[in-house]
């Protein structure tokens, strides 16, 4: 094996990394072209890589890191649980813990009679057991033509086979087949999609979708209802005031599970520790990772209400279950990440401090010539890049052929700020400093004027036709 370290030349790390390590969601052999960007250290809410570069890292690595990298406790409280228990299964009779506590301490902080958690090593993993879950559910009562699970398109569910297949990306769906009895209706994006409706008008059209579909395939073969209360990998699409309610009247007068996904919206990203607070939401099921451990851990889990959890206990075994379902090591760091954002009140800091304060940063790129519109909750947030001020026609390019311009430019300033189409999003730690919001806005705006006057030399700043 070569000896590297983080200290070891780019290249070599970089040609490494290019002849052994398959990206995800990447074009390798392109990827391999380019060498991949290393980093190597993390303190705070700032990355460094391998060329001494200080990153602010507005995305939170993948919108998990809540509480900020570098947390001790956190190292010392997985060393301490690695020498005391490192490992033991939850399947035959036996429990440990880290699983009992985390479990409780999840119970307590989730809406509603929410009191049962499943645990799982990633969202995916959690969708899977939704899918699984909400089938074995209705059978169980008697009903097992219900098993049909509704969607929306360009829903973001995972990227194993159910959560994949759940989720309404096309580029997925492309690749691999789907699993069958999912059904996708229309996602709440009123910029991309809303016409001339109003965005009220328009976000009870594509709520009232849901309950066409059901009437079209069958109330008696619908089971479920999924969706994240603000797409997240979609690009931060935060949903018309009308759309949520809609959602929920349907959802009860049809008796259809309905399946909050909280991978990206939990732990207090929207201003409350679930999305389903801030929307007020009742599901029957949220899935939950992410925030549960800041990314520390690998760890998630199904959180389930009083009525589905009796039903699923009292039909026999529920054949289900994971190696890693509650990992002590896991449990044990997502319980103190629990507790710092509980003492520290972080969750009250996203809705009454820095949540405002990046709103208001954040709404002051909407002057920029590039910018059509800018919406943010809690601390999520996104930006719609437009070639004419005041119009929501698109480029005249490929979706992202933009973006992907604007992302780069990020890049070359030190801020990770992400991409989908041509939309900008950001989704930081919610550790986020007065002055590092100040930075991120005046590195978002240099992005944003850079990559105007590179549109503006390619002669690019060209609507659709
Ligand atoms: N549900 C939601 C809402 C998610 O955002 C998952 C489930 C799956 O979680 P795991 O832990 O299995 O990855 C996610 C994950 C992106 C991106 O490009 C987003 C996610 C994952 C990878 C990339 O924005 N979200």
């Amino acid at each position: 094996m070569t000896t590297i370290s983080i200290n070891s030349p780019t290249a070599e790390l970089q040609a490494l990394d290019a002849a052994h390590h398959m990206h995800p969601f990447t074009a390798n052999a392109d990827l391999a072209k380019k060498g991949a960007r290393v980093i190597t250290r993390a303190e705070g809410n700032w990355l460094t890589d391998s060329e001494g570069h200080r990153i602010l890292d507005a995305m939170a690595g993948l919108w998990c890191v809540n509480i900020g990298y570098g947390r001790k406790e956190l190292a010392e409280v997985a060393a301490r649980q690695m020498m005391d228990l490192p490992y033991y299964n939850t399947f035959f009779q036996t429990t440990h813990v880290p699983a009992i506590q985390l479990a409780e301490k999840i119970a307590q902080l989730a809406p509603g009679d929410l009191n049962h958690v499943f645990f799982a090593g990633s969202g995916s993993e959690a969708n899977d057991t939704n899918l699984r879950m909400v089938r074995h559910y209705w059978a169980a009562k008697g009903k097992p033509e219900k098993q049909i699970v509704i969607s929306r398109k360009n829903a973001y569910h995972g990227s194993t086979m159910a959560g994949m297949s759940l989720g309404g990306m096309a580029g997925m769906h492309k690749q691999g087949g789907v699993i069958q009895g999912i059904h996708h209706i229309n996602q709440p994006n009123w910029w991309s999609e809303g016409g001339d409706m109003t965005p009220e008008d328009f976000g009870l059209a594509r709520a009232q979708e849901l309950e066409q579909a059901i009437l079209e395939l069958g109330e008696d073969r619908v089971a479920a209802f999924i969706g994240e209360p603000v797409q997240g990998a979609g690009g931060v699409i935060i949903p018309p005031e009308t759309y949520w309610p809609e959602i929920q009247r349907i959802c009860d007068k049809y008796e259809i599970l309905l399946i909050v996904d909280e991978v990206i919206c939990g732990f207090g990203r929207t201003g409350n520790w679930f999305g389903s607070q801030t929307f007020n939401l009742r599901p029957d099921i949220m899935t939950i990772a992410k925030g549960l451990s800041s990314g520390y851990l690998p760890i998630g889990g199904s959180v389930v209400s009083d009525e589905v959890a009796g039903v699923i206990g009292s039909a026999g075994d529920f054949n289900h279950g994971y190696t890693y379902s509650g990992h002590p090591v896991a449990a044990a760091v997502a319980l103190e990440n629990l507790r710092i954002i509980e003492d520290e009140g972080i969750v009250e800091r996203v809705r009454d401090d820095i949540g405002p304060y990046l709103a208001q940063a954040w709404h002051s790129l909407g002057d920029h010539p590039l910018v059509g519109e800018t919406k943010i909750v809690g601390m999520m947030a996104s930006l719609a890049l437009v070639p004419v001020k005041g119009s929501r026609a698109p480029f005249a390019y490929d979706a992202g052929t933009v973006g992907w311009r604007c992302r780069e430019r990020c890049f070359g300033n030190d801020l990770i700020m992400r991409h989908v189409g041509d939309r900008m999003i950001v989704s930081p730690p919610l550790t986020l400093t007065h002055e590092e919001v100040d930075i991120l806005a005046a590195r978002a705006r240099k992005a944003l004027d850079e990559t105007y006057e590179g549109l503006k030399a390619d002669d690019m700043l060209k609507p659709a036709a």
